[in-house]
């Protein structure tokens, strides 16, 4: 498709350290949880594929999306423990360990692309730093498209929302629901479907692109476009294997890694509306949340935006005071030789 190539023609900017390559071949299992035509696992897929051209297939690297060789919720320490050398993993869903990883998942603190990307340049030095005290290397954070509210039926106030059976997929939605009445259940993307059909749940907070994947018109029939906040993925190595690598092969896997940010940015953000049309063209009510339904989460998120800051200490407030004096460098132009040819 256009986009791997348009990827394949970057390549020649992480191609001059070619010459320079590991002591021996090496192959990298990258577990990732979502559908494999998912824009961050199609992200990963050719952020392999540059490691692999540019180091001539020294380093190989292999994306097992859907959560096939790890749940989401074992990606993490799976690349902890080294059974798996590289993820992706979906940054919140670990705000237990650190309430720094929930920063993106703040109802309403950053809601547009742009505010998302300031709010992760000001976070992504903290977020670095925790991940290196748990032996682990950064290599590059993507956003889902905003958050709106899907359901079985009509939801007009948070009210509507009491006795709900919400499926959550971090602490933040769990805490969401809690507030809004509802009874929330952790459950993977890889099972949503299931827990759909099955009744488990019968309302959630996701982008458009996970009702896409999991076609949940199907089982339900609203969507609220709250546009509340954009949660990221992010990619990490396990630090000793990093090690293992020769520092011009690290400073390919950097130069890819960049280059699949950059992507993944732009991509996320033209799918968002993409996304929303396919809902309604499959049946679902898609529509701006009522001022009542959009007032009430509102409300609901500057508590949580206040609990938060609690949890998150100094360092929560250092990020919120950087990104709110609208510091952060602006989100990068996608350069135009990036623009997919396939539309
Ligand atoms: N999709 C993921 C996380 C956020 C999103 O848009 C999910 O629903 O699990």
């Amino acid at each position: 498709m256009g986009i791997a190539r348009v990827f394949a023609a970057l390549l020649g900017s992480v191609v001059f350290a070619a010459g320079s390559l590991p002591a021996a071949a090496e192959k990298w299992d990258m577990p990732t949880a979502y559908a494999p035509g998912n824009f961050h696992s199609q992200t990963a897929v050719m952020f392999a594929e540059a490691v692999g051209r540019a180091t001539d297939g020294e380093l190989e690297i292999v994306v097992h999306a859907g959560g096939s060789l790890f749940a989401g919720g074992e990606i993490k320490r799976a690349v902890q423990t080294g059974q798996a050398p590289i993820g992706e993993r979906l940054m919140s869903a670990l705000s237990n360990e650190d309430a720094i990883f929930g920063v993106d998942a703040v109802p309403f603190l950053a809601t547009s692309y742009d505010d998302a990307w300031r709010l992760y340049q000001a976070s992504k030095p903290a977020i670095v730093e925790k991940l290196a005290k748990q032996g682990l290397v950064f290599l590059y954070a993507t956003p889902w498209p905003p958050q709106g509210l899907y359901s079985d039926r009509a939801i007009d106030d948070v009210a509507d929302m009491q006795g709900m059976r919400f499926r959550a997929y971090n602490p933040a939605t769990s805490r969401l629901a809690e507030l809004m009445g509802a009874t929330p259940t952790q459950i993977e993307t890889a099972e949503l479907s299931q827990a759909l059909a099955t009744g488990v749940a019968n309302s959630l907070i996701t982008s458009g692109a996970t009702g896409v994947d999991r076609k949940v018109w199907e089982h339900l029939s609203h969507f609220y476009d709250l546009q509340a906040w954009l949660p990221k993925n992010m990619v990490f190595v396990n630090k000793r294997m990093w090690d293992r690598l020769d520092p011009e092969t690290q400073a390919v896997v950097r130069g890819a890694a960049a280059m699949a940010e950059s992507f993944g940015w732009s991509r996320s953000e033209e799918l968002a509306g993409q996304h929303l049309t396919m809902l309604a063209e499959n049946g679902m009510q898609v529509q701006p949340a009522g001022a009542a339904l959009q007032d009430g989460v509102t409300s609901i998120g500057q508590q949580m935006a206040e609990e938060w800051l609690a949890d998150a200490g100094a360092s929560g407030a250092q990020i919120l005071q950087t990104f709110r004096n609208g510091n952060g460098a602006a989100k990068p132009v996608r350069p135009a030789t990036l623009v997919p040819t396939n539309r």
